[in-house]
């Protein structure tokens, strides 16, 4: 009875010593990902809507301060953030429009709504 118990044991033990073997042999390699360079942004409250692109995208203002964008294209686009709070300009083809940021730090994001991927950010310090 007990000899019968101990080459159980064996037995089990074998084949856990087997699958460990298989679990090694598909390990993946760890690939390390490229650091992610952050863009500064520019101080200024002027912003170009210009090659259906923000110029600059990512702009620095101080609390409360009025964002000019200026559409350059001849065709229509509108500055829409993300925080529903700042607004939006609606489209508009030519000339310029004002937005007022918070008061509260931190950054804000606006895209167009007419064009995926013309986006930007206001970072109000
Ligand atoms: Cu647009």
């Amino acid at each position: 009875m007990r000899l019968s118990f101990i080459l159980a044991l064996a037995v089990l033990d074998t084949s856990c010593g087997g699958s460990d073997s298989s679990v090694t042999g598909t390990t993946k390699p760890i690939i390390p990902t490229p650091p992610v360079t952050p863009v500064a942004p520019v101080v200024t409250t002027s912003v170009d809507m210009k090659n259906t692109a923000f110029t600059p995208s990512a702009i620095q203002v101080s609390s409360g301060a009025v964002v000019t964008f200026t559409n350059s294209d001849g065709f229509a686009h509108n500055v829409t953030f993300a925080n529903t709070a700042i607004g939006n300009t609606g489209n508009y083809s030519t000339g310029a429009k004002t937005l007022t940021m918070p008061a509260a730090a931190g950054s804000y994001t606006f895209q167009c709504t007419l064009h995926g991927g013309m986006n930007g950010s206001v970072t109000v310090q």
